[in-house]
């Protein structure tokens, strides 16, 4: 079978990417809603919008046990994403650690940017006893359809699929995905896998991990999260991240929270009951930031005191991120972010500095988009849609110890765990390398 045969593995991202997005629009109609106010707040901007804006940019799903997240990172491998970065969770109460599958080319986060926020459970956090009744719920379940099985190792060794096997992988992987009205367990084991956190009945007590959101991208998150409102969606209290800046950093993200859904139990007694679990997410990047960039914004963000609404969230970060710089000379300057250089005037023969050469307009610089996640971030999307709806107040007990690490993370992947630094690093160290090569001497 010669490679040009082959449905690309871009190609089938995308498809999956738009599938999964039918079939979530179909699912849960508010976030069918969600998009539209993105939409409209998108063409408010009066910015060209690019093709690619109206393509949802993540998705997030919660494993339960090492296998399926074995399988999941074959399944993905085969749609080009790569597990790129490690969130461990469980410091801020949040049983669970987490890496983000995505593309990692330049080219192929052009062509479809989706990547998946997934996380696995860390069983090791619940008391024994629960624990080893969801062990053994989880040890029985298979998330998989026999066809991904087959499929994904067929694509493994002939290099890709052809379009009648793509079609049926597309098919048969969207089913994984699937949302399960009626749950794997009874009422009863139900209510003690969500008293111990309701995330762990999330996990464990259905027959597949259900997508939990889907996130388009929108160029003014901050008229979205009134936009929300105005239409009957609830959001979360506050957009996470930096606050809005003219060289936006990073990511900030919003969502609505999740909804309250009927859900069934197997066997006798009462057999129907509420869970919450889907909702749909919003976001806008900025930077990548370097190391040195990052550790700043990191304190920052440690200065910032516990959110009472999103105005004063907004203005407590305003205030405190006036130590970041906000011009990208300066941000260059202090080698806070990572940027791309392009040749875009006539080459000096004598060799000059990089950020002369940018000032005379003679290289371009662009700001390199952040394209992975921020664990606290994270940690409050989470949160903001585990609280039961009518008792804000009350969090999920916080796990007893940390258990979680990045190399045991690592060792459950078949494929590299990848580092983000690295990947935004490499962005501009090629383009560097590409100037260098252009201008015929080496940068000073
Ligand atoms: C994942 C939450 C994290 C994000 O965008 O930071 C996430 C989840 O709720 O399963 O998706
Ligand atoms: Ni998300």
């Amino acid at each position: 079978m010669s490679a040009a045969t082959f449905v690309s593995k871009d190609e089938l991202r995308a498809r999956f990417c738009s599938a999964l997005s039918a079939m979530y629009r179909a699912e849960v109609p508010l976030y069918g809603d969600l998009i539209e106010l993105v939409d409209d707040v998108n063409a408010e901007t009066g910015i060209k919008p690019e093709d690619r804006l109206k393509v949802e940019r993540h998705g997030a799903i919660r494993l339960g046990k090492p296998d399926e997240l074995a399988m999941i990172a074959r399944l993905f491998a085969q749609m080009g994403m790569e597990p790129v970065g490690y969130y461990d969770l469980s410091p801020v109460g949040v049983p669970v650690h987490a890496t983000a599958f995505r593309p990692t080319a330049r080219s192929s986060l052009a062509y479809n940017p989706f990547r998946v926020f997934t996380s696995l459970l860390l069983p090791e956090l619940l008391e024994p006893e629960l624990r080893a009744e969801v062990e053994a719920v989880l040890a029985n379940r298979d998330i998989f359809q026999p066809e991904v099985r087959t499929l994904v190792a067929k694509s493994e060794s002939d290099g890709g699929l052809v379009e009648a096997d793509a079609a049926l992988l597309v098919e048969k992987a969207l089913d994984t995905f699937r949302w399960h009205d009626t749950a794997l367990v009874t009422r009863d084991v139900y209510e003690r896998m969500h008293e111990a956190h309701a995330l762990v009945a999330d996990i464990a007590a259905f027959k597949g991990p259900h997508i939990n959101h889907l996130t388009p991208r929108v160029l003014d998150i901050d008229a979205a999260q009134e936009g929300m409102s105005r239409r009957g969606i609830t959001p979360k209290t506050i957009i996470e991240g930096p606050p809005r800046r003219a060289c936006e950093i990073l990511l900030r993200q919003t969502s609505f929270q999740a909804l309250t859904e009927p859900i069934n139990f197997p066997g006798g007694g009462s057999t129907s009951g509420s869970h919450r679990a889907r909702f749909g997410e919003i976001e806008q990047r900025g930077q990548a930031l370097t190391r040195k960039g990052h550790a700043l914004y990191l304190e920052l963000m440690s200065k910032i005191p516990a959110a009472v609404d999103n105005a004063s969230h907004q203005k407590a970060l305003g205030k405190v991120f006036e130590a970041f710089p906000d011009t990208w000379e300066e941000i260059a300057a202090q080698a806070l972010g990572y940027f791309e250089y392009a040749l875009v005037g006539a080459a000096p023969s004598a060799p000059k500095a990089l950020a002369e050469l940018v000032r005379d307009g003679v290289v371009s610089q662009t700001p390199v988009t952040y394209e992975d996640f921020l664990p606290a971030s994270a940690a409050g999307i989470f949160q903001s849609n585990l609280d039961s709806p009518d008792s804000p107040g009350k969090r999920s007990p916080s796990p007893p110890a940390r258990n979680a690490t990045r190399e045991k993370f690592a060792a459950l992947l078949p494929i590299k765990l990848r580092d983000s630094f690295a990947l935004h690093e490499g962005i501009q160290e090629s383009s560097i390398r590409k100037l260098e090569e252009q201008l015929g001497w080496k940068l000073p």
